[in-house]
């Protein structure tokens, strides 16, 4: 049987990173979509030691030629759109960009694949941030959405074309609702890896200390290598539906801060209350988190908790990183390769 090829949008990206690695392992041809650059933002595959496996190709989201001349141009099995305006608080910013990248990037992909070549399978990376202001308790592929961001509404648009798509044209095309997954490739503006940095950083002497905005959100956090498997999984079934991907547990900011401090054995206590609550080390009586008004979001998303049992019966997966371990990897690895001359 000939290689399969993949073609991966986002392949900078945290997920695009480990997904690479992991069908090259699985003998797929890789093409990788990155946009011009005036930063090195190839840390990820260098790392991994995959950079030189993968076949580059220019592709903006934005941009439906480049988007139409690489997808002819291989014999591609199955397209991943990892490729987004991925954080929320920018796409307040930035909402009219992020409906285009976020939402329309994926409509732009599945109408090529259309028109191109309809037996082209399509992974979307859809997100539990479309519960937002959440409908139930523990959210499934079957919970309404209820978005709270201009991201959330892009990706709840693009979920849609996904579904719209299959159903009206037959083309495998899934959506993967994966709850918030971490790991050591996480972009540095994410919450937990500002965390784990941000504390690495205080121990080498180069930060004085952590600013944050709402300690009390809480979010079901997975480990992202483990995660892009099962896009891959999904990919493989005879149907083509969507999953919601989750570990079912779900924990505050605060929790998050609090196992990294057990982690790191360092002595701390909260005190103060509201904009005034911080986190100080009781052996030195330095403040190491304290809290900045401009890190609040416009609308914020309190609570997530994912229901996975569709992946658990279909794709016999049961998550095997807990909340302990998800901060051991992320620690270990920042401790490991932190340098100051990347301070
Ligand atoms: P990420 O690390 O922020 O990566 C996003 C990727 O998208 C980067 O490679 C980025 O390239 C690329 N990109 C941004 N704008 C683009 C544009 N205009 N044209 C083409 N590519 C563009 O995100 P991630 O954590 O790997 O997440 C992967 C996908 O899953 C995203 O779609 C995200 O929204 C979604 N998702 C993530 C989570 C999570 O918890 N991680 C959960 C649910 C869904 P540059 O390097 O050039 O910026
Ligand atoms: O780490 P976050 O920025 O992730 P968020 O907003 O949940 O979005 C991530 O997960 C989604 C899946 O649900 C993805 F679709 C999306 O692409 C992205 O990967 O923020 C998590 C929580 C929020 O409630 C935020 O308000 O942490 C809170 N938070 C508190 N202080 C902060 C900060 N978030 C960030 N980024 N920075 C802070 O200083």
């Amino acid at each position: 049987m000939s290689k399969k090829t993949a073609l991966i949008t986002g392949i900078s990206g945290q997920d695009g990173a480990y997904l690479a690695d992991f069908l090259l392992k699985k003998k797929y041809k890789v093409i990788g979509c990155d946009r011009r650059s005036a930063r090195n933002n190839n840390w990820r595959l260098i790392r991994l030691g995959i950079q030189d496996k993968i076949i580059f190709e220019e592709m903006e989201l934005g941009e439906i030629l480049q988007i139409q001349r690489v997808i002819k141009k291989y014999k591609i099995s199955e397209i991943y759109n990892l490729g987004a305006q991925s954080f929320v608080a920018t796409s307040f910013n930035s909402p009219i960009y992020t409906a285009d990248i976020t939402g329309l990037g994926a409509l732009r992909i599945l109408d090529t694949i259309r028109t191109t070549n309809p037996k082209v399978k399509f992974y979307q990376a859809s997100s539990s941030e479309m519960y937002g202001d959440v409908l139930e308790n523990n959210q499934n592929e079957k919970t309404p959405f209820n978005p709270r961001s201009p991201y959330a509404i892009a990706k709840a648009c693009a979920h849609y074309f996904v579904k719209n798509y299959r159903d009206s044209y037959n083309l495998f095309a899934v959506s993967g609702i994966l709850f918030n997954h971490e790991s050591p490739f996480r972009g540095e503006e994410f919450v937990t890896r500002k965390i784990t940095l941000g504390l690495t950083k205080i121990i080498h002497g180069d930060q004085d200390c952590i600013e944050l905005g709402n300690l009390y959100a809480k979010r079901d956090w997975g480990y992202a290598k483990e995660y892009v498997e099962l896009m891959w999984k999904m990919m493989q079934q005879k149907k083509a539906e969507d999953y919601v991907i989750s570990t079912g547990k779900s924990y505050s900011i605060k929790s998050f801060i609090n196992e990294c401090v057990k982690y790191l054995k360092l002595k701390t206590k909260w005190v103060g209350k509201g904009v005034n609550e911080k986190l100080v080390n009781t052996k030195n009586n330095k403040i190491l988190i304290k809290i900045n008004k401009k890190f609040f979001r416009p609308a914020e998303v309190n609570f997530l908790k994912g229901d996975h049992k569709k992946a658990k019966k279909h794709l016999n997966w049961k998550p095997k990183t807990n909340l302990k371990k998800l901060v051991k990897i992320m620690m270990d690895e920042e401790i490991a390769y932190y340098s100051p001359l990347n301070k």
